[in-house]
C-alpha cells in the first residue's frame, strides 16, 4: 500500500527513488525534516526490498571488552575509566581466550572485539589476543578494533595506521567494526570526543584499511548537539568514501544514551527519530549494501519495526554488551538465537543467518554447530 505524501516536498525524492537516481544533500534534509515518516519510510523500504527481498540477517555473535580503561575523556562515553579509577578492568589474555571459549561453546561465528584505549597495553599484546583467539577458536571471525583505536595503537608505537592495520591482520583480525566515527562534524566532536581522532583521520584510516582489502562496518552517533546538517555532512563522507572503496558492508546508526555520561542532561532520541535515521541512512547510503537496526540500541520493539522501514539487519545474539549497559541502556544485553528468529518473522521477514561477511550460515541438529556456505 502506498502512503499518501501528503508533503509535496516529497514527491521529486520519490521520483528519484523509483527512477534509482542518487539523493543529494538537500534531498536528505527534507527527509529530515517531514513529519511524513510514513512516505519516508515507504521509500526506504522499497530501496531495502529491491536490495534484499525479503531477507532479514543477523548472526551469533559475542561481544569481548578487553579493558574499559581508557586515556581519552569522551563526553559521549559511559565506558571508559581512569586507570587509577578501582572499578575500571582490564582481562589477562587467559580472560580473554576463557570469555571467547564460552561464546565458542554457543556456536558463535563473530567475536566482536572493541575496548578502551589502555595506556599500558601494547599492540604486540593485542597481536598475542588475536593469535590467541585464532589459535583455540580458528572457524570464528574476528571482527576487531575501531579506527580510533587503530589510531591509538598508531601514535604509541610510532608508525602508520597502514602499519598497526597489516599487523593486526596478520595476527588474525579479520575485519573491523564501524565505531568511533560519532559525527565528523570537527566543532561537535571538539565537545563530545575531543581527544579522540578527527572526522578526517577517521575517514584516512578506514581507506586505508579498505585498501588493504579489509573490510568495515562504519556508524553515525545521532541525538545528542549535533545539527541535521552534520548528520547529512556525515552520511555523504560516508558514501564519498565507500565509492571509491566499497570497503563498508553494513551502516549503523547509533542513537546516544546519555545516562551516567558527562551530557546527561540531554534527552533521549525518540521512536520517530530512530525509525527516521533508519530510513533516511538507506536512502542516501545507496552504496552501502547493508542498514542495521542494533537491537541493543534501539530496543527489539523499535529494532522489529525498523525492519518495514529500511533496515535489513539486526545485528546479533551480542551476550555480555557494556557500552550501552554502562550508558543506561535499558535491553537486556544478550538475545537468543530463537529470539531473534521470532522478531524477524513477527515482522513478516524472512530470516538468514549470516556470518559478519554476509555468507549464509547452516546450523545442523544442534544449533551450535554450524557451517558457513561460501
Ligand atoms: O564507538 C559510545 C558509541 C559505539 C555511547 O560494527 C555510544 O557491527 C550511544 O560501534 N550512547 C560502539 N552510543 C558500538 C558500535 C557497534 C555496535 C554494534 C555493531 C557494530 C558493528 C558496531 O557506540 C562507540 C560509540 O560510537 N557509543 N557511548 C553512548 N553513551
Amino acid at each position: 500500500m502506498t502512503p499518501v505524501f501528503d508533503d509535496p516536498r516529497l514527491l521529486p525524492i520519490r521520483n528519484k527513488v523509483e527512477a534509482g537516481e542518487r539523493l543529494n544533500g538537500d534531498d536528505g534534509l527534507t527527509l529530515y525534516r517531514t513529519p511524513d515518516l510514513l512516505s519516508v519510510g515507504w521509500m526506504a523500504n522499497q530501496v531495502r526490498e529491491r536490495l534484499h527481498g525479503n531477507k532479514t540477517f543477523f548472526n551469533v555473535n559475542r561481544h569481548i571488552n578487553p579493558t574499559d580503561v581508557c586515556v581519552a575523556s569522551c563526553k559521549l562515553c559511559a565506558f571508559g575509566k581512569k586507570a587509577k579509577d578501582p572499578t575500571a578492568y582490564a582481562f589477562s589474555l587467559e580472560e580473554i581466550w576463557e570469555r571467547a571459549g564460552r561464546g565458542h561453546a554457543e556456536g558463535v561465528t563473530e567475536f566482536h572485539i572493541v575496548g578502551g584505549l589502555h595506556p599500558e597495553l601494547s599492540l604486540e599484546w593485542y597481536c598475542d589476543m588475536l593469535r590467541g583467539l585464532k589459535q583455540r577458536y580458528p572457524e570464528v571471525h574476528l571482527k576487531a578494533f575501531t579506527m580510533v583505536e587503530i589510531g591509538y595503537f598508531a601514535q604509541r608505537t610510532k608508525i602508520s595506521h597502514r602499519e598497526v592495520l597489516e599487523r593486526l591482520r596478520d595476527a588474525g583480525m579479520d575485519s573491523m567494526p564501524g565505531g568511533g566515527a560519532e559525527i565528523f562534524a570537527e566543532r561537535v566532536r571538539r565537545i563530545i570526543c575531543d581527544h579522540k581522532l578527527s572526522g578526517d583521520q577517521w575517514i584516512e584510516c578506514a581507506r586505508t584499511a579498505h585498501k588493504l582489502g579489509i573490510h568495515s562496518n562504519c556508524t553515525m552517533l545521532y541525538g545528542h548537539i549535533e545539527t541535521e546538517e552534520d548528520r547529512m555532512d556525515h552520511l555523504l563522507k560516508l558514501r564519498g568514501l565507500q565509492d571509491e572503496t566499497h570497503g563498508f558492508q553494513t551502516f549503523i546508526p547509533l542513537a546516544f544514551h546519555p545516562d551516567n555520561t558527562a551530557m546527561s542532561h540531554v534527552g533521549k532520541t525518540t521512536g520517530f527519530n530512530d525509525i527516521r535515521e533508519i530510513a533516511v541512512s538507506r536512502l542516501m547510503l545507496d552504496n552501502i549494501p547493508h542498514i542495521k537496526a542494533y537491537w541493543v540500541m534501539m530496543t527489539p520493539q523499535i529494532a522489529q519495526i525498523a525492519l518495514r522501514f529500511g533496515a535489513d539487519d539486526l545485528d546479533g545474539t551480542v551476550v555480555e554488551e557494556k557500552i550501552y549497559r554502562d550508558a543506561g541502556g535499558a535491553t537486556s544485553g544478550s538475545l537468543r538465537r530463537s529470539e531473534l528468529l521470532r522478531l524477524i518473522r513477527e515482522a513478516g521477514r524472512e530470516p538468514l543467518e549470516r556470518d559478519t561477511l554476509y555468507h549464509p550460515v547452516e546450523r545442523k541438529e544442534s544449533e551450535n554447530v554450524f557451517t558457513v556456505l561460501v
